[in-house]
């Protein structure tokens, strides 16, 4: 909230049910580039946890689209914690190559340190 890490959340309304609010930032990457983001060899980063469904279906795309050398990964470590995503020493992990973070929520601070909103993966930046 405001820059600030909390780890309550509101997520259902008075009914129980619960809401999922809109990924903060949402781009796209064009062939054209004029759509939004050029395609460039080397130029996006891709940080996934294995332990997310959405995370592992951009794992399959990039596989099967021949990207695995195109794009570079992160993975965090599987268990979300209080303090949200982290890299780790876990097995599996790899850490923040490019940012050097040790917690997600510093990569969505680089962008906005304002930002209020949901710290998730998977994210290509
Ligand atoms: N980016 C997806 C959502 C991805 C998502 O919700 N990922 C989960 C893991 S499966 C996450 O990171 N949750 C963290 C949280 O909600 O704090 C979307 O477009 O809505």
């Amino acid at each position: 909230m405001n820059g600030q890490w909390t780890s309550k959340r509101q997520q259902d309304d008075e009914q129980g049910r619960f809401l999922r609010p809109p990924t903060r930032f949402r781009n796209w990457i064009s062939q054209d580039g004029e759509q939004g983001f050029p395609p460039e060899v080397g130029r996006y980063h891709l940080y996934v946890s294995y332990a997310c469904p959405w995370a592992h279906r951009t794992l399959i795309m990039r596989a099967l689209k021949g990207l695995e050398q195109a794009i570079s990964l992160s993975v965090v470590d599987p268990y979300m914690g209080d303090e949200g995503w982290f890299f780790s020493e876990a097995p599996g992990c790899i850490p923040d190559t490019v940012n050097g973070t040790t917690y997600v929520r510093d990569l969505y601070l680089k962008v906005d340190p304002q930002m209020t909103g949901r710290v998730t993966v998977p994210i290509l930046s």
